[in-house]
């Protein structure tokens, strides 16, 4: 994972948004969203050369709705009735013109009271390796319910990616359902967001209210298109990256 920004300047495209992209363009992205496969395990995952984005969270934290809000699809990421029941790794493409160009990973979600503790602990080992092998991993975005705040298996989750974050793995930690907290809740609770994500981001999101939907899309537009952020246009500020503060 060594990474050169190589001399090579990006194609010139048309009116660079600020971002390289705007929200509605990375919206557009985002509803190409096709279903690509699912594996029960991690030997089945294909390899496939896109730089992929997991999304991971407990169970009912609001991963499926995420999903299928960013994507303007309804029914992509089965919203299930039954948490805790779909305990396969889904893939979905992304890409215009159907030129795939990322990987979206539904990650089963954690810690279902009722889930058998064999299974818990099978998923746990499965999700970490993923997590600690997957080669073309590009981003982690952890859900969770503001309401909860991060629970043991989150921060666990957290440990497990540290030593690729500092390597330059993103990360970010998306505050769902934020409708159901008043705006001085929800500033409180990203603030504190803000300091769990280490060296990633903190975001509020709300798939009732559109919150932080088009936001969400470009940044992770960013995250996989690294290569044309850096265009000549807009030069990347020297020295390390920028932080949110
Ligand atoms: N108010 C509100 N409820 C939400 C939001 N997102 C998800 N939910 C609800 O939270 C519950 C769990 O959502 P789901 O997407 O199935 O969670 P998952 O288990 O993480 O996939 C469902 O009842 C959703 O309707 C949101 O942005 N606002
Ligand atoms: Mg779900």
């Amino acid at each position: 994972m060594t990474h050169k920004p190589g001399p090579s300047p990006a194609p010139a495209s048309p009116s660079p948004a600020p971002g390289g992209i705007t929200t509605a363009q990375a919206l557009g992205w985002m509803h190409t969203a096709k279903f690509l496969t699912t594996a029960p395990r991690l030997e089945f995952l294909p390899d496939h050369g896109f730089p992929e984005i997991a999304f991971v969270g407990r169970s009912n934290a609001g991963k499926s709705t995420c999903i299928n809000t960013l994507t303007q699809q309804k029914r992509l990421a089965f919203a299930s009735k039954t948490p805790g029941r779909t305990q396969s790794i889904n893939l979905f493409t992304l890409g215009k013109q159907a030129v795939t160009d990322a990987v979206l990973a539904d990650l089963p979600g954690y810690g279902y009271a009722a889930v058998p503790k064999q299974d818990k602990l099978r998923w746990q080992q499965v999700m970490a390796n993923y997590l600690v092998t997957r080669e073309n991993l590009r981003g982690v975005v952890l859900l969770c319910d503001p309401r909860h705040g991060m629970t043991e298996l989150d921060e666990v989750l957290l440990e497990v990616i540290r030593p690729r974050v500092e390597e330059g793995l993103k990360f970010m930690l998306l505050l769902t359902k934020a409708d159901k907290l008043t705006r001085v809740e929800a500033n409180k609770a990203l603030s504190i967001a803000k300091l769990q994500a280490g060296g990633g981001e903190a975001r509020l999101f709300s798939a009732l209210k559109k919150q932080g939907v088009g936001e969400l899309a470009q940044r992770l537009w960013q995250w996989t298109h690294p290569d044309l952020l850096a265009s000549p246009d807009t030069p990347p500020p020297p020295g390390p990256a920028p932080s949110d503060e």
